[in-house]
């Protein structure tokens, strides 16, 4: 368990991640530290079946935390600058599914925390932003890049270019975010949203490194890849689970075991 952000399970195989470092959320080198590990604890915890991501119901992240980042110089900063990227991809490549549940500010490497999940619910007084080059810096943990597989280059450019804010309303018109809601509610659905994917079947994590890493891909080797996934279902007791149980009660009825 670390300081600032903690792991905690639910009987029904949803893990929740929040952020806890008053006031803002603000990401400094030990929350990426801590995100890591989070990740690294999630990712092989078979009993976890989805993720959410949240920041509690003030402020999902202002981002990196500035105030350390204006004292570091360039070579400490160059040195330990790698624990953050690989932090987020370690999130991002968790076999789960993830929803972040974003109240309040989503800034620089808080919007960047958000996008490493696959869902982002929003609060509706949620603000979205890219605001590093209003410091003189780009965005370094995935929002010239991530951002920009999500909303498309031009919407990235806008707000990595500019730096603005953008409301739950706007950030939802522009495909980043997925679903609003009031306030106080976010987080239960995120929760109501994870528990439906953690009785999902196993299939799901293919399902997620089919579309995560074929995208990388060209076509006709993310189809291959589509194909060794699709292929390795049949490995599951999920798929049994899942046809038997359509033959004798029709579609969505399947118990399944997440093997
Ligand atoms: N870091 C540190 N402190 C922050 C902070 C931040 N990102 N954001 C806010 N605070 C602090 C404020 O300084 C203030 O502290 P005190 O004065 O009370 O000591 C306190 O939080 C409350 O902030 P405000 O007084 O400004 O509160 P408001 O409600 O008026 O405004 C705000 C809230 C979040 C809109 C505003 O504070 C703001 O614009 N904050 C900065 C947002 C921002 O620029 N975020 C981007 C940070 S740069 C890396 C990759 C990526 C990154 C870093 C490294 N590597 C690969 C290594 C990412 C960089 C970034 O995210």
């Amino acid at each position: 368990m670390g300081e600032f952000v903690t792991v905690t399970t639910d009987d029904e195989g949803v893990a929740t991640l929040r952020l806890d470092r008053a006031p803002v959320n603000a990401l400094n080198s030990q929350v990426w530290v801590e995100f890591r590990d989070a990740a690294r604890r999630v990712s092989g915890d078979d009993s976890i079946g989805a993720v959410v991501l949240w920041g509690g119901p003030k402020v999902f992240a202002a981002g990196a935390d500035i105030k350390e980042m204006q004292t570091k110089p360039f070579q400490e900063f160059f040195a330990r600058a790698g624990v953050l990227q690989e932090a987020f991809n370690e999130l991002a490549r968790l076999p789960q599914i993830t929803i972040a549940a974003v109240n309040g500010y989503a800034l620089g490497g808080g919007c960047e925390l958000s996008l490493t999940a696959d869902f982002r619910y929003a609060a509706d007084n949620a603000r979205f932003g890219q605001p590093e080059i209003l410091l003189g810096v780009i965005p370094g943990a995935g929002g010239t890049q991530r951002l920009a597989r999500l909303v498309g280059i031009q919407r990235a450019k806008e707000m990595v270019y500019a730096g603005g804010m953008y409301s739950a309303e706007e950030s939802l018109a522009m495909g980043l975010v997925d679903k609003v809601f009031p306030a106080g509610e976010v987080y239960d659905k995120a929760v109501e949203a994870a528990r439906r994917y953690a009785k999902g079947p196993y299939a799901l994590r293919m399902a997620k490194k089919a579309v995560n890493e074929g995208i990388e891909m060209g076509l006709d080797e993310a189809l291959r890849l589509e194909t060794t996934l699709f292929t390795a279902c049949f490995a599951t007791e999920d798929r049994q689970i899942g046809m038997d149980s359509f033959l004798a009660e029709g579609p969505g009825k399947a118990q399944f075991v997440r093997r």
